[in-house]
């Protein structure tokens, strides 16, 4: 069985949001064509970055700092980010053109304030799992096809644990943006993934 796994396409993410990744909102068509393509066959799951307002990984909540600078946070380094995908607010929505009638569940991330979670499948101490890998199992998929946002950061701890959990991964290169706090993270991040077994293709060959 394969998954579609879809990271992070929300408001915050996309050009206009708090967070903003440059043409975020270019991968929402490519998630809508590959669902569409996959409709019947693959199972569709999705994630939301889904902080407290008062949430540790938000530089806001520390006294003289920006985003941008890196502290410890649960007892590893944390980049501080501007408010983001606080829980309920617009930012926190998936973008209004993702099909989301045909997503069949979503998992939440970075619900605690104490630690951040970047992956889709644990926080970033490797301390808690969000269930996604047992829902996966139980569901008997062994093939993920991951996309999303942002390439540097949730899409490639999402991949690099779906990896290590065994799942066959397949990345999606022209559904996934990234950050890029330095030139070339993302080229960085799909070389680092490639490196540890992702597939990398480009969704035309996918629709094919
Ligand atoms: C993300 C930074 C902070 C992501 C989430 O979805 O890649 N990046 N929170
Ligand atoms: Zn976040």
């Amino acid at each position: 069985m394969q998954a579609l796994l879809l990271i992070d396409l929300q408001n915050d993410f996309m050009p206009t949001g708090s967070l903003p990744v440059a043409d975020g909102d270019a991968v929402v068509p490519v998630a809508n064509r590959l669902m569409a393509a996959f409709s019947g066959e693959t199972i569709v799951v999705a994630t939301q970055d889904w902080h407290p307002a008062n949430h540790g990984s938000f530089a806001s909540q520390h006294d003289g700092k920006s985003p941008g600078e890196v502290i410890k946070l649960g007892g590893v380094d944390q980049v501080l980010w501007p408010d983001h995908c606080v829980q309920h607010s617009y930012g926190s929505r998936l973008h209004h053109e993702v099909e989301s009638r045909s997503i069949e569940r979503l998992f939440y991330k970075g619900t605690d304030v104490a630690i951040d979670s970047y992956s889709a499948f644990f926080d970033n101490g490797h301390k808690r799992a969000t269930g996604l890998a047992e829902w996966l199992m139980t569901r008997g998929v062994r093939d993920v096809v991951a996309l999303g946002l942002a390439t540097d950061f949730c899409v490639k701890f999402s991949v690099l644990d779906a990896l290590e959990l065994g799942f066959n991964v397949t990345l999606v290169a022209d559904g996934c943006r990234g950050v890029n706090l330095k030139a070339g993270d993302s080229e960085g991040a799909i070389a680092e993934m490639a490196k540890r077994g992702a597939r990398v293709l480009h969704s035309e060959e996918l629709l094919k």
